[in-house]
């Protein structure tokens, strides 16, 4: 048997991987996201990965949708909608994936709206603070229609899951003792270590705070003139090579012609190779440490449900090292 490669040089461990499914919907308004990580279970996942791909599996067996911690009351707070049920959700989350990063496991999480990365990245970036060393913080590629960095005050809609990036940075703070005052210092990340890929509807708020902050982003305006090879080079020479890196993959950075079934489906997207390319070229790079896949909503559309699944499937076996060869 050949000797198994390299999967992080930021793991403790070579294959041991702790996966969460979270099934919640609550940072937006359609139902059925919450469907997403049985799917995908459904469909072999966790099998291809434990037999293909050589992953020890560190799961619960359970699709948690953390019923007991919804609040019997939840009135909106500043423009947030569901912002307690959120915020419980996500606290509990970022326990769970950090329990499972600070023993040097890679963490897959299956979601779930994307509101649920205020509770995966909060707990990888703590757990890598903790193992590394105080001076040494973690990337985040963010591969999404959307940017995700809306603040309670520059959103229309209230959906939480615009607004992650924004709590996970500290552009947008809450106090002890309000919804997400849980976030800590050593939950966050800086917003010079954060680089988007797939832009390509992004609010006119959020442009003013991409600008403002000198984010890193790659629209789809920059796959069309450099290619996504061009871009993935750019997008980890801007990380370097000695940075721990969280991807959180929203599907609908896919064109719908690949991933229709998701809440907010935008075309002009990346075709469902350049989205697998992502992922084998963070994978490449021996510096991931956790996945997000979210907004997979298997409820939406009736044909284009399984493809959808299929996409997300192929995203998380690129990221954990599939090869074509
Ligand atoms: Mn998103």
């Amino acid at each position: 048997m050949d000797a198994p490669t390299i999967k992080s040089k930021f793991l403790t461990t070579n294959n041991e991987l702790g996966l969460v499914a979270v099934g919640f919907s609550g940072g937006q308004c359609k139902p059925g996201v919450d469907a997403a990580p049985m799917a995908l279970i459904e469909s072999g996942l966790v099998e291809q990965l434990r037999d293909d791909l050589e992953y020890a599996i560190h799961y619960d067996g359970q699709v948690h949708a953390y019923t007991e911690l919804m609040p019997a009351a939840d009135p909106d707070h500043r423009g947030m909608k569901n912002p307690r049920a959120v915020s419980a959700v996500t606290e509990q989350l970022s326990k769970q994936v950090y329990a499972h990063a600070k023993e040097g496991r890679f963490v897959l999480t299956l979601g779930g709206d994307h509101s649920i990365a205020i509770g995966t990245i909060s707990g990888t970036a703590k757990a890598i603070r903790e193992r590394l060393g105080p001076g040494r913080e973690m990337a985040v590629i963010w591969v999404d229609a959307h940017a995700d960095i809306n603040t309670p005050e520059t959103s229309e809609s209230g959906n939480i899951h615009g607004m992650p990036v924004a709590f996970l940075t500290g552009l947008a703070r809450e106090k002890a003792g309000e919804p997400f005052g849980w976030i800590g210092e050593d939950q966050r990340v800086s917003v010079k270590k954060l680089v988007y890929i797939g832009l390509r509807d992004v609010d006119r708020g959020e442009k003013k705070i991409l600008r403002e902050h000198g984010i890193k982003a790659f629209s789809m305006h920059d796959v069309d003139r450099h290619g996504i090879g061009k871009v993935m080079d750019m997008a980890l020479g801007w990380i370097g090579r000695d940075t721990p890196i969280h991807l959180s993959f929203d599907i609908d950075a896919l064109d719908p012609m690949w991933a229709p079934s998701t809440g907010t489906a935008v075309r002009g997207g990346l075709t469902l190779r350049e989205g697998d390319f992502i992922a084998e070229c963070v994978h490449e790079t021996g510096s991931l440490v956790a996945l997000d896949l979210v907004e997979v909503n298997p409820s939406l559309e009736e044909q284009g449900a399984a493809e959808t699944v299929r996409a997300g499937v192929s995203i998380v076996r690129c990221a954990l090292g599939d090869t074509l060869l």
